[in-house]
């Protein structure tokens, strides 16, 4: 499928889950003449693309009327920097207006291109919309920042690449494995069955420390955070929390769109820490 069907079927994706009201709020500047890629009319896809082109986002700088504009997307190796950007409309305004979603405005992940190390910031918005967020990176190489937001109730994750000069020393993705400790030294396995591409699947996090399960603390109002990336293009999957499992378990409902291989990060809060750990899921 070439992108402005994707494109298409995105944006009638969009009208279906989010009705006119949405669309007429959102996407007004789109439509104009020389707008941007969000501009393609709608319905030329057709609605069997819409559930692909909402499974995956985090593929472009500009999607759905807006755009990342990052100041400075070069950082020095190990200094902590300031990373600035900006949501700009298709008239380069900057966007101000966010949602609050997951107990935030603005969700920023980091994730080195290799997949090797992974952030998540929550950096703060100044008056003139202006985003703002420490950010050290402690290894050359190639990273992609992606934007997470939400407007208008539309959800949609912007990204872009950031570049740290030097050696760098990029690693293959690791092989999956059932188990995994955080970076805090909590013991984690996933359950996520057979995933089949295309089709929902179940998460399930079992968290334990020292063999016993442990009741992890809301965390971005949720019992966890997870984002997961497709390897080989940093695909952003669009994942749901579930309702509050077992204690120690943590589930979430995700749809792989292709096969492939995935990595998971999973944050999670306990004694008032935010712990992650990362899987590698094979999709087959
Ligand atoms: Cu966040």
């Amino acid at each position: 499928m070439n992108a402005p069907a994707k494109l298409a079927g995105f944006a009638t994706a969009l009208a279906v889950l989010f009705g006119a009201g949405a669309i007429a709020g959102g996407v007004t500047d789109a439509d104009a003449p020389g707008g941007s890629a969000a501009a393609e009319p709608a319905g030329h896809g057709g609605m069997g693309d819409a559930p692909q082109a909402d499974m995956v986002r985090g593929l472009s700088v500009a999607d759905s009327g807006v755009r990342l504009v990052v100041d400075d997307a070069d950082l020095r190796r190990g200094k902590t920097e300031q990373l600035r950007f900006r949501i700009v409309d298709d008239r380069g305004r900057t966007v101000r207006d966010f949602d609050v979603e997951h107990t935030k405005r603005m969700h920023l992940i980091v994730a080195r291109r290799d997949l090797g190390t992974f952030q998540h910031l929550h950096p703060r918005m100044g008056a003139d919309g202006t985003w703002t967020t420490p950010l050290r990176l402690a290894d050359a190489g190639s990273y992609r920042v992606f934007a997470d937001f939400s407007r208008d109730e539309r959800p949609i994750t912007l990204a872009t690449d950031l570049r740290v000069d030097g050696n760098a020393a990029l690693e293959p993705l690791p092989a999956p494995a059932p188990t995994a400790t955080s970076d805090g030294g909590y013991d984690v396995r996933l359950d996520a069955g057979t995933p089949r591409a295309g089709r929902e699947s179940e998460l399930r996090f079992d968290v334990t420390r020292n063999g016993r399960p442990v009741a992890v603390e809301p965390y971005l109002g949720a019992d966890g955070h997870l984002v997961a990336l497709r390897d080989g293009d940093l695909a952003f999957l669009h994942v749901h929390p579930t309702d509050h499992g077992d204690r120690g378990s943590i589930g979430f409902e995700s749809t792989f769109p292709t096969t492939g291989r995935y990595r998971l990060f999973l944050q999670f809060k306990h004694e008032g820490r935010v712990q992650t750990v990362a899987f590698t899921q094979e999709v087959k």
